[in-house]
């Protein structure tokens, strides 16, 4: 019997940078897509392993959209665990689901597919929880389900060798949102499901879910059509004006799937001021996103300090970055950049 595996969709999730209305539509789309998937090819179970929403209290458009996304599959049966981010004492949804979603209690708990023992357990906050597969063992063909991070911290805190004394065939992961495999001490897989679409550019790349044979656990992973995150970096060290700038960016072209950010890179040896939000509205039809890291062989901060517009604009900004948290360095010092090249280049 095959079953689809998939997790931290996060609906509701905020997108910066983009309309997050439309986004969210989207990937509750891209997630029917999946259980349509799953319809086709006549497979009737889907397993989450946590985190379906962004927050235990996602807009009312958002939820209704999902629940209709269940509601319209009738024909599969949904289990889920609920993650870190919709823990089960916080998130309405799971008081009341969709009649063919079955969502695992916060104890471990056994649920019955055809030919499947699946044994799960929710987060019931959104703290760090102590392994709950410690010490728990069953006999036969199983597998368990839950939130966490093997070997580290964030949901369950999971230990490799508890996981490999349960006896489970395989054991399904939420929460690194990097599909990734790893084996356990006693040869059983591990699988984290990741997340089946990107949600910005910290999850580049094409994604897809896990499509399982609980005959003999072996696993094939399907990509999704979900737009791709994509970085392109266009080095622009021989770059002498905003017009050459422009002349590299047009030569990047994203496909049709792709939200594209570009980053550009290099030294500059002539600084000249780079405005990323102008050339971002000229390019808006290739990229959502701009970014400047190139480096310049002048010193910004030579004048600091001087009774010039120049040495109390970049005191201020000193002063600021001096009182901010290690988190809002890098914007100041954007600002530093892009503030002292355009005064010099207004001279
Ligand atoms: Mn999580």
């Amino acid at each position: 019997m095959k079953f689809i595996f998939t997790a931290d969709t996060h609906f509701g999730c905020r997108f910066l940078n983009e309309n997050a209305g439309a986004r969210n539509s989207r990937l509750i789309e891209h997630f029917a897509d999946i259980a349509d998937y799953a319809h086709n090819c006549g497979i009737e179970y889907i397993l989450l392993g946590g985190d379906l929403f962004d927050t235990p209290y996602p807009d009312e458009n958002v939820k209704a959209a999902v629940y209709r996304v269940f509601e319209s599959h009738r024909d599969i049966s949904f289990f889920a665990v609920s993650g870190n981010h919709d823990p089960l004492g916080l998130t309405q949804f799971y008081n009341n689901p969709p009649q063919n979603l079955f969502v695992f209690p916060d104890t471990i708990t056994r649920a019955d597919l055809n030919g499947l023992t699946v044994y799960g357990v929710s987060l019931s906050d959104s703290f760090d929880a102590p392994d709950p597969w410690s010490g728990f063992h069953s006999d036969g063909k199983f597998v368990i389900l839950s939130h966490g991070t093997l070997s580290g911290k964030g949901g369950f805190c999971l230990d490799p060798r508890s996981l490999s004394q349960t006896g489970a065939s395989m054991c399904l992961l939420g929460h690194i949102h990097k599909t990734q495999s790893v084996i356990l001490p006693n040869g059983a897989a591990a699988l984290y499901a990741g997340t089946p679409f990107g949600h910005g550019f910290d999850e580049c790349g094409q994604k897809g879910f896990y499509v399982i044979d609980s005959d003999d656990f072996s696993y094939t992973y399907v990509n999704t059509k979900a737009e791709i995150y994509t970085e392109y970096t266009a080095d622009i060290s021989s770059c002498t004006s905003v017009t050459e700038v422009m002349d590299t960016l047009a030569r990047v072209r994203p496909m049709q799937n792709e939200i594209a950010r570009a980053v550009l890179t290099g030294n500059l040896k002539e600084p000249f001021d780079i405005d990323c939000s102008c050339l971002l509205e000229y390019f808006k039809n290739s990229f959502i996103q701009i970014k400047d890291e190139t480096k310049i062989d002048t010193d910004i901060f030579e004048n600091a300090g001087d009774n010039t517009l120049e040495g109390k604009f970049v005191d201020i900004l000193l002063n600021r970055l001096r009182n901010s948290p290690q988190s809002e360095h890098q914007k100041i010092l954007d600002a530093i950049k892009e503030g002292v090249l355009a005064i010099r280049s207004s001279k």
